[in-house]
């Protein structure tokens, strides 16, 4: 993938949404997301065929705007639909399997520490996910805000690879991860509760 891609990376699903969940999805991808993943997790969160069917339409409106479509966790959603990529956490299914199971696609892997960024490239992860960057109230067990130092630490030993910074992240502070080496901003509320979400997207791309 091009580093570029992380630019903007939209996270939703349908517990995040006050508005019409696709309604919001095409009104980010309007205003100008880069990359797009379906996280379904929290109160009311959809399962089994309706969760199908939604990730479906999803996957539809990113493909009208080529914008990759990325499924958090669900392996097996993200096979069945042939999704662009997949993103994982530390608890989830080992990324030596994950990776020989989306070969030619995107794997993204969350990491915290030292240890899990290099596990994540040496195992030739696409991406890496840095955060929480800031207080989130998006993911019920989040760690404690890590802010820009190990952000800032990621990219002086890897000074090519992709990575995106998530948690907490607004149109008021998104420069500061982008100024600390971030490849893009990951956002879920900032995007989902907007008014404007051309105003808010064009506020999280770097300001040259
Ligand atoms: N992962 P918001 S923080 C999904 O630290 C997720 O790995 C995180 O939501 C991590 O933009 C987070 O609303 C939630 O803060 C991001």
């Amino acid at each position: 993938m091009k580093r570029n891609d992380l630019a903007v990376y939209f996270i939703m699903g349908t517990p995040n949404c006050i508005q019409e969940p696709l309604h919001v999805l095409e009104d980010a991808l309007k205003a100008g997301i880069t990359i797009f993943q379906l996280r379904e997790k929290g109160e009311g969160a959809l399962t089994g065929k309706p969760l199908e069917q939604f990730a479906r339409q999803c996957q539809e409106l990113c493909k009208s705007y080529t914008v990759p479509f990325i499924v958090n966790d669900d392996v097996e959603l993200a096979l069945k639909l042939q999704a662009d990529g997949i993103h994982v956490g530390q608890d989830d299914v080992s990324l030596t399997q994950i990776r020989e199971k989306f070969i030619g696609r995107i794997v993204g892997v969350s990491v915290h520490t030292d240890e899990e960024l290099e596990h994540a490239v040496k195992g030739r992860a696409d991406y890496v996910g840095i955060g929480p960057i800031y207080e989130t109230q998006s993911k019920s067990d989040a760690k404690a805000p890590a802010g820009l130092t190990f952000l800032k630490e990621a990219r002086s030993l890897h000074r090519d690879f992709p990575l995106v910074a998530i948690g907490g992240i607004t149109t008021k502070n998104a420069q500061e991860p982008l100024k600390a080496g971030a490849d893009g901003v990951a956002v879920i509320s900032e995007i989902c509760q907007s008014q404007n979400r051309h105003e808010t997207v064009r506020a999280c791309k770097v300001h040259k």
